[in-house]
């Protein structure tokens, strides 16, 4: 195999520059004195791409060459954020590009503007899946990230008076010059129809529909490494003669295309949930379409360089990020035992060792489970693969338990009891060689609750991998002034793959020069947000005020209730002048509801009436404003979490998988206000206690309050402020106020004292400038334990078993 070495390398300005017309001229047909804004960024991304097809060319060949165990890692979402500053900053062309566009005269700024981030994920599960693809990029690990490639991303999000509107993301409408099509790679797509008996328990299915997956790729650069990876993304296609044009000499235009639109439908759009299982036929035919395309990539890249069966879970790791994509158990077991003609217990056994599995919650409401009556319809054949895994596996519950009924429905993959449903985390967990939670607290709750009893039948297969985030993202992209002046102490950007070296910085904590330059980068940061807040909200804010940060999305367990609920007696405080314990603070919310969740969306319009009572009150703004910055996305989250000085992890306890808003704002300097809940407990162990704003019930207390009988009535009964603050929000929403006095499902009475008091801690330590500055400092130099490099280094470990493969050059 031969491959070109890199021709950019040494680039300068001027050769940057013109490869930049070269692209104009020859890819949009185009001149500078012509081109429109689309022709330049267009031909920008291309010169900037272009610098990392050749690492990706020798990256590929490398991979032929040595034939490696590779990470195949399934996920029904990303959140990649704009490809245009991450793909300048690792191919190293950042300087020469903007001196470039410079000297021609362009703004890179007005550039970045019109690169567009493909939203395909809700939060905070599809950007952990981003940032796992740039850390094993970063790491050398030989990987391809598997996804749909949905026509419409992830909402976008307004407000009319106060209540969240959503408008399609039509995010190709220009295209998108980040991806490489291969239209003559397609796979296809079976559904519906019918099972025929081949020989004993192989069988054949024919299936009733069928739709071509086509599949396109993006490249995914390591950082400070040769490697490139790629995402794989599928669309699905109908087939080509799937046009009905009998139909269409009939007049039966809509007819004539509906074979064409049924199919497309497939990858159309993203399901708007989060955390909430949403049981739509569409959605079971996406986890099927994306299942399937990604298993026959898989399985023709392994016939690249191997042929036989028992060599499969030795090169093939497939990681399940989380259920969506957990059919893949059964359709891999069809296409060895049906199509390869595997026995049953071989093909089990190489199922079994190839698929890994990632719990990513402990809501009962989240995990996935599908009507068996749907199945059957849709997937036929997968559902007698379903049945009989669960026979054999009840077999061996049986021996294990004698006469143990109970244990049996507990542990079956098939829910009894009404309508049957196949229980997708069952499944995944029958059918992988590891489980892990996504922190320490999750993966314990999970083996204790949740998967309870799979963790006493196979205690070995139960991890813990602590999610992590990209600093090169979260840090170096979204906070450049922060990220020099940590280079300049440090001398020189080893840290940014090497995180753990950030703990060198705790000697500047003591150093009150330091200190003062660390204040002033947040200055700046709240300046950049204070500009940006007034253009998107018309709110202006002051860049001095502590900056406090509640970003996620909206959900009744993460609590944005007990945060709008402090504002509300913040105000009254001010409007009777007790500001003791008030500091100027800016409020900022950033987060989106699922379209259909009507209570996330109630606490939302809340949020925002309050916003303008606080921000119109000119006794109350001066001391307090809030604005609710639409839109949240990783652009937004780049804008914001450099800003902040205060962390709001404020879910109750138990209910947050890990978080990761809560890692990327302490390595920017935010103190965090949080409850022991998710990966709070592990920023709190490792920034140390005294730099932690720790409140509210844990996880034991929770469950003593709700076994004595949980009374939220009687907060209210013995806590005047709390009344006053209730009877304030009860004049906009009524409903909101009963739910909490007569329900209040996630205890937020039960910890609003402990949080206002905490939040009045906040407010003093607040006023200690030099002592807050030490803080923020320790934030960072501790967290480096939070980097998404070191989550890949633990999967290595523990369940993938793979090791870095380094790319000469
Ligand atoms: N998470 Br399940 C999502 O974003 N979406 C989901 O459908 C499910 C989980 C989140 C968890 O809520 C959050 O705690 C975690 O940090 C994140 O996944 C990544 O593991």
């Amino acid at each position: 195999m031969t491959y070109v070495t890199s021709p950019h390398s040494g680039d300068t300005p001027g050769d940057f520059g013109r490869d930049l017309l070269s692209n104009l001229y020859y890819q949009r047909g185009t001149t500078l004195e012509s081109a429109s804004a689309q022709d330049t960024y267009h031909s920008l991304a291309l010169t900037v791409r272009n610098r990392l097809v050749d690492r990706y060319i020798r990256t590929a060949a490398a991979h032929y060459r040595a034939n490696p165990r590779f990470i195949y890692y399934l996920s029904a979402e990303y959140m990649l954020g704009k490809q245009l500053d991450q793909n300048l900053l690792y191919s190293g062309t950042e300087d020469s590009a903007h001196r470039a566009l410079e000297g021609l005269g362009l703004s890179s700024s007005d550039l970045d503007a019109l690169d567009v981030e493909p939203g395909l994920g809700n939060g905070g599960l599809g950007r952990l899946a981003a940032c796992l693809l740039d850390a094993m990029a970063s790491q050398d690990i030989p990987a391809v990230g598997y996804g749909i490639r949905y026509d419409f991303g992830i909402f976008k999000q307004a407000f009319q008076d106060g209540g969240q509107v959503e408008r399609p993301d039509d995010w190709t409408f220009y295209g998108n010059p980040w991806e490489f099509h291969a239209s003559d790679d397609q796979q296809t797509v079976g559904f519906y129809g019918h099972v025929e008996p081949l020989d004993g328990v192989r069988k054949s299915w024919v299936p009733g529909e069928v739709v071509l997956g086509e599949p396109s790729h993006m490249l995914v650069p390591g950082y400070g490494t040769s490697t490139v990876n790629i995402i794989r993304l599928w669309r699905a296609r109908a087939a080509r003669e799937s046009f009905d044009l009998s139909r269409f000499g009939a007049g039966q235009y809509g007819e004539a295309v509906e074979e064409i639109v049924r199919s497309e439908n497939i990858s159309k759009v993203l399901y708007p949930d989060d955390s909430t299982e949403l049981g739509r036929e569409l959605r079971l035919k996406q986890q099927h379409f994306l299942v399937t395309c990604a298993l026959r990539d898989i399985v023709r890249r392994f016939r690249l360089r191997n042929s036989d069966w028992d060599d499969f879970a030795g090169k093939v790791v497939i990681q399940l990020n989380d259920t969506h994509p957990v059919m893949a158990i059964a359709e891999l077991m069809r296409m060895l035992v049906d199509e390869e003609g595997l026995e049953w217990d071989r093909a089990w056994s190489i199922t079994r060792r190839v698929f890994a599995y990632t719990c990513h919650t402990l809501l009962p409401e989240a995990l996935e489970t599908w009507p068996v009556a749907l199945v059957q319809r849709l997937l036929p054949r997968h559902m007698e693969i379903i049945f009989l895994i669960n026979h054999l596996f009840l077999q061996e519950v049986a021996a294990r338990y004698p006469g143990d009924d109970a244990k049996l429905r507990e542990l079956s993959i098939i829910q009894e009891g009404g309508e049957q449903r196949v229980r997708m985390a069952h499944l995944a967990v029958v059918g992988s060689s590891a489980v892990n939670g996504v922190a320490e607290l999750h993966s314990r709750l999970l083996a204790a609750t949740t998967l309870r009893g799979f963790a006493e039948l196979w205690p070995g297969r139960f991890h813990n991998v602590t999610n992590g985030v990209s600093p090169r993202r979260f840090v170096r992209l979204a906070n450049p002034r922060l990220s020099g002046l940590i280079s300049e102490r440090l001398g020189g950007q080893a840290w940014l793959t090497d995180l753990d070296r950030l703990v060198e910085l705790e000697p500047a904590a003591d150093d009150s020069a330091f200190r003062e330059r660390w204040r002033e980068i947040k200055r700046l940061n709240r300046e950049d947000l204070a500009r940006h807040a007034l253009a998107a909200t018309g709110v202006a804010i002051d860049p001095d005020a502590l900056c406090d940060v509640m970003i996620k999305r909206f959900h009744e367990y993460k609590r944005q209730l007990l945060r709008v609920l402090h504002v509300v007696a913040q105000y009254h405080r001010i409007r009777r002048d007790q500001v003791v314990d008030v500091v100027p603070r800016t409020i900022v919310f950033g987060g989106k509801a699922a379209p259909g969740y009507y209570a996330a969306k109630r606490i939302m319009r809340l949020a925002n009436t309050v916003a303008d009572l606080v921000n119109e009150d000119p006794v109350v703004s001066p001391y307090l404003k809030m604005v609710f910055l639409p839109d949240y996305n990783v652009s937004r989250a780049q804008l914001i979490i450099p800003a902040a000085d205060l962390s709001e992890q404020i879910s109750l306890a138990g209910k947050e998988a890990s978080g990761t808003s809560n890692m990327k704002l302490a390595l920017n300097g935010a103190l965090t206000i949080g409850t022991l809940d998710g990966a709070n407990v592990e920023i709190r162990d490792r920034v140390g206690a005294d730099n932690f704003f720790l409140f509210g019930l844990d996880t034991t207390e929770v469950a003593a309050v709700r076994e004595r009988g949980y009374d939220p009535r009687a907060y209210y009964d013995r806590d005047a402020e709390l009344r006053e603050v209730l009877d304030t929000v009860a004049h906009y929403d009524k409903d909101i106020v009963d739910d909490l006095l007569h329900r209040d499902e996630y205890l937020t009475l039960a910890d609003y004292r402990a949080y206002v008091d905490c939040q009045d801690q906040v407010a003093r330590a607040w006023r200690d400038r030099e002592g807050w500055t030490r803080t923020s400092i320790l934030n960072t130099a501790r967290s480096g334990f939070f980097s998404s490099d070191r989550t890949v280094r633990d999967y290595c470990r523990d369940i993938w078993h793979v090791t870095p493969l380094r790319i000469d050059g």
